[in-house]
């Protein structure tokens, strides 16, 4: 049975096609897996399980669905829905994962990652990742009032645009060195990662062996490949 990966879908109700495509995808598509991994950013921002729209509710009920038919969801922070939390997993029967994640498929070694800790040449947001996603800044965050934290979450918004438009192309991808580093540490053979927005695959040498790296592309307006899927011993590309 074939495993399916997606990320960056960066669901709200701004963007109902959005939504729309991917309930579709959860009864066509991911009903056909074993297993479904969405590698972060499922949400285009989460403040708390506390705080959710109907948009929310919807995928939360349809996520719900596909997990009863057999197909199990495991999903991994992003850095725009790090907040999903136990509330989440019981409303939509999906599984959160830690970041980085290894999994096992037919003896290769896949590392699962939102992507984000692998753009380490960009300083500033790293340096805001170690301080937002702490245990205490996290619990923290949590238990802000709603109010605060819609005014929080409107903030980082603007500040992740803005961050975005001054930084140049390469800071904003994935650094070489550092996916090298992860590769060595977790002993994988295949890396699979989302956030870049930047769909295909590259291979690279690391001692003697040949690593993949897979990267997922977003849901949003580029319609790209933006669906990893592996089926008998083989990945492959697709857009959905
Ligand atoms: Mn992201």
């Amino acid at each position: 049975m074939s495993i399916c990966f997606i990320a960056d879908l960066h669901l709200s109700a701004d963007r109902p096609e959005i939504a729309q495509r991917f309930l579709h995808f959860l009864q066509q598509e991911a009903t056909q897996h074993r297993t479904l991994y969405i590698l972060g950013d499922l949400f285009e921002v989460w403040l708390g399980d506390d705080l959710s729209s109907q948009v929310h509710a919807n995928i939360l009920y349809a996520l719900k669905r596909v997990t009863e038919t057999g197909t199990a969801i495991y999903v991994q922070h992003g850095n725009r829905d790090f907040l999903l939390g136990r509330q989440f997993e019981e409303l939509s029967g999906c599984q959160l994962l830690e970041d980085p994640y290894l999994i096992d498929l037919e003896s290769e070694q896949i590392l699962l990652m939102h992507g984000d800790q692998l753009c380490s040449d960009d300083l500033s947001y790293q340096k805001y990742r170690k301080w937002v996603r702490n245990r205490f800044s996290l619990w923290v965050l949590r238990h802000l009032p709603k109010s605060v934290r819609r005014r929080v979450g409107t903030t980082l918004r603007q500040r992740s645009e803005y961050g975005k438009q001054q930084k140049s192309v390469e800071i904003m991808d994935v650094t070489q060195d550092t996916v090298e580093a992860v590769t060595r540490q977790w002993n994988s053979t295949h890396l699979v990662h989302g956030h870049t927005h930047r769909p295909g695959y590259e291979t690279f040498r690391l001692e003697n062996r040949l690593i993949y790296r897979l990267v997922l592309g977003d849901w949003g307006a580029s319609q790209k490949e933006n669906v990893w899927v592996f089926s008998e011993g083989e990945f492959s590309q697709r857009h959905y």
